[in-house]
Order: structure tokens, then C-alpha cells, then sequence
């Protein structure tokens, strides 16, 4: 007993008189805020609907330019995804039955030719330098490209697309007669390659 009041003596005399010296500095109002990736087509956010082409016939090159602005604060990537062509018969025209397609069939997707590509300078065409995505027939396109485009915070570029119809021998061309097409696509901005 005697010696379990020494001890708890003894630790009450250390901790009274244990004094040292110290110093402190701090580190307060520490913050993290998260930057943002938006992508802005033909200066918005809603759907844009850059063909409305009718009475299309061969000859005919209707040209498409989508200007895309990454208005976030961080550099993105872009890439083209959800493409899709849609074909169909429309009106079912006399000539085209007489040209071999007497089921109405929606021809379009390969009667025109379509060229899709990044256009760094936005004129509608393809110039040097100017990566072409695809070139072929309008029912090749395929359903996403992966370019990694980089465009940086507050930067913008172009894509565009050229559809051609080039006159083809004989009747072919009258299988196209009334004939419709419908394009989707999805542009996407990435903060890194995919
Ligand atoms: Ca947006
Ligand atoms: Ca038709
Ligand atoms: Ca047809
Ligand atoms: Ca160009």
C-alpha cells in the first residue's frame, strides 16, 4: 500500500513540474475546387442540327461545319461517337423501280460520298495538315471515332463533313429517287485520351 502511494506520488510530482519548450505554426484554409469540362457546339448546348438539305440530286455537295469550344478550365480531348446513318425509301418513285429497286429501298448511304474531318481553319475544306477522318461511301461511316482531338481550356476547332453526290453510270443514281438518309453523332470532350 505504502508503496503504491509513493509511486502515484512521484507521478504526480513529474507532471507538475515538466515544463519544455515548444513552438507551433499552422496550416488553415486549405481548398480544393474542381475544374470543369464543357463543350460548347456552334456556341451552345443544345442540339444542332447542321443538315436540313432537301431536293438533294446529283452534283450536289452540301457542306457542314461544327465549331466546338471547350469553354471549361480544363483542356479536353475530343472524339465523335453515337454515329449513325439512317436510310429510307421515302417516296417510291416510278424511276427507281425501273432502275432495279422495286422494294423502295433507302439507297442513299451508298449513292453519296461523305468526307469527314477535323478543319483546323474552319473554311469547310481539307487542307494540309487537316487529319481527314473518313472518306468513302456516306453507309461506311463508322460508329465512333476516337481522334483525341486536344483542345485546350478556352480553346476551340471545327469538324466538318462533305457530302457528295457524284453522278454514277447509268440508272444507278435513280435507285436514290425520293430516297432519305438521317445522320446522328455525339461529339465528346475527354480530360484525357480514350
Ligand atoms: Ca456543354
Ligand atoms: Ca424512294
Ligand atoms: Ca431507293
Ligand atoms: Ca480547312
Amino acid at each position: 500500500m505504502s508503496l503504491l502511494m509513493i509511486i502515484m506520488v512521484a507521478t504526480v510530482a513529474t507532471g507538475a513540474t515538466n515544463a519544455y519548450l515548444s513552438d507551433t505554426e499552422t496550416s488553415t484554409g486549405n481548398t480544393f475546387a474542381a475544374g470543369s469540362l464543357d463543350l460548347n457546339v456552334d456556341g451552345g448546348n443544345t442540339n444542332v442540327v447542321k443538315f436540313n438539305v432537301s431536293n438533294l440530286r446529283p452534283g450536289n455537295q452540301p457542306i457542314g461545319t461544327w465549331r466546338l469550344n471547350n469553354v471549361g478550365t480544363l483542356n479536353g480531348y475530343l472524339n465523335l461517337k453515337n454515329i449513325a446513318l439512317t436510310n429510307a425509301g421515302g417516296a417510291f418513285t416510278d424511276p427507281e423501280a425501273e432502275a432495279g429497286d422495286p422494294e423502295n429501298a433507302g439507297n442513299l448511304g451508298t449513292l453519296l460520298d461523305v468526307q469527314l474531318f477535323v478543319d483546323t481553319d474552319g473554311n469547310g475544306w481539307v487542307g494540309t495538315g487537316e487529319p481527314v477522318l473518313y472518306s468513302g461511301p456516306f453507309g461506311g461511316l463508322a460508329d465512333h471515332y476516337n481522334q483525341n482531338l486536344l483542345i485546350p481550356a478556352g480553346g476551340a476547332n471545327y469538324v466538318t463533313l462533305q457530302v457528295n453526290w457524284h453522278s454514277h453510270a447509268g440508272t444507278l443514281d435513280n435507285k436514290g429517287q425520293g430516297d432519305t438518309a438521317t445522320l446522328d453523332m455525339t461529339f465528346e470532350l475527354d480530360q484525357s485520351p480514350i
